[in-house]
């Protein structure tokens, strides 16, 4: 029996971060033996903020050194770029026109990213439809993604019953599959937004090519509180930075917060700190020194973009020829 499949993506708006190893990648990694799987580096959703040129082209190469570091095997899975399947914007905007503004409007991502930019580019409000079309040209059964995704996987959802309602089956309903641990790895700076790859304060992010100087650097600078209390408390503000770092300490161990807590007992955030920055150097470290290895050879890259990319092109355009049939475009002869 065919295996079911997988579609998950990051933006190469930055470099990789801890937050989408811990919330995204690591668990690509383990689905892979289950699923059959196309992880993508959307760079089309990338552009939905300025991006300088060189950089994205760089970061681009980066994502995908990064996903085999990580372990994602290039053979058994579909790796690509999102713009070398023409496919995702075609899909893209016949998914626009059947979204509506209210539903775009309620986004909390448009919402906060659209906060923070003077000129806010039409891109970044349709973000979400072309989002819908990833998964769907590729009838996924299930896509995984931290926390802050899942109200845009809900929307790919209401989009693909209302194209099947309209036009008849075209599209599989993906389900969603969030991480039990590490969905929502927060800021070190500030611990009750998420960690971004793009957030302008470096502080605030764990780079996967932080070395471990700067990994610890950064651990000993995170933000905690005046008091010194130890706990786990997901839902106390006042306690966000050193929950935050007790969650990475589980998302990378395994082990349960509880337990964390536990071994704490009569410690200061200090010992918290230390800890944890050296858990996260042990868990970044092989990741970086094999990615760095992997960007020295370019044309390796290259190829294996090339193949994911014909293999990508090739299930998307069987799903997008149904749906422009159902749509009624007159089919070229
Ligand atoms: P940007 O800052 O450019 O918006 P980002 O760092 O938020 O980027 P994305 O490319 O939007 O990252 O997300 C890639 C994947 O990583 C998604 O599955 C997303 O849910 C996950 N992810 C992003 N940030 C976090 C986080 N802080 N904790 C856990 N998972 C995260
Ligand atoms: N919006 C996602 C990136 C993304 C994605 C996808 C994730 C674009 N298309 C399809 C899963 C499936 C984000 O991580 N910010």
């Amino acid at each position: 029996m065919a295996k079911p499949i997988i579609f998950s993506g990051i933006q190469p708006s930055g470099r990789l971060m801890l937050g989408n190893y811990l919330g995204a990648l690591k668990n690509w990694v383990n689905l892979q033996k289950d699923y059959d799987c196309l992880y993508c580096l959307v760079d089309l959703h990338a552009i939905t903020l300025p991006q300088d040129p060189k950089e994205l082209r760089e970061r681009s190469y980066e994502g995908l050194a990064v996903y085999l570091a990580a372990g994602i095997d290039p053979a058994k899975n579909i790796l690509f770029l999102q713009s070398h399947a023409p496919q995702h914007a075609e899909l893209g905007w016949m998914l626009t026109c059947h979204t509506y503004m209210g539903e775009l409007s309620r986004m909390t991502q448009y919402k906060d990213k659209s906060a923070k930019q003077k000129n806010i580019g039409v891109g970044l409000f349709t973000y979400p439809s072309l989002m819908a079309a990833d998964i769907l040209l590729y009838q996924t059964n299930l896509v995984p993604v931290g926390q802050d995704q899942k109200q845009h996987l809900e929307l790919a959802r209401d989009l693909a019953q209302r194209m099947n309602n309209l036009y008849g089956p075209l599209f599989k309903v993906p389900e969603v599959y969030i991480p039990p641990v590490g969905a929502k790895i927060m800021s070190l700076q500030a611990p009750t937004a998420k960690m971004s790859k793009s957030d302008p304060d470096p502080n605030a992010t764990v780079f996967l090519s932080d070395g471990d100087k700067e990994i610890e650097k950064k651990l000993k600078r995170a933000v905690t509180d005046s008091g010194s209390e130890i706990v786990f408390a997901p839902d106390d503000e006042e306690k966000a930075g050193v929950t935050n770092l007790i969650s990475i300490q589980a998302a990378i161990t395994g082990r349960k917060p509880d337990e964390i807590v536990a071994s704490y007992a009569g410690k200061q955030y200090g010992h918290l700190k230390v800890d944890t920055a050296e858990i996260v150097v042990q868990c970044i470290k092989p990741v970086r020194e094999k990615y760095q290895a992997l960007l020295d050879d370019k044309g390796e890259l290259d190829r294996i973009l090339a193949r994911g990319a014909e293999a990508a092109r090739e299930r998307a355009e069987t799903t997008l020829a149904k749906v422009k049939d159902a749509l009624g475009f007159v089919a070229r002869h």
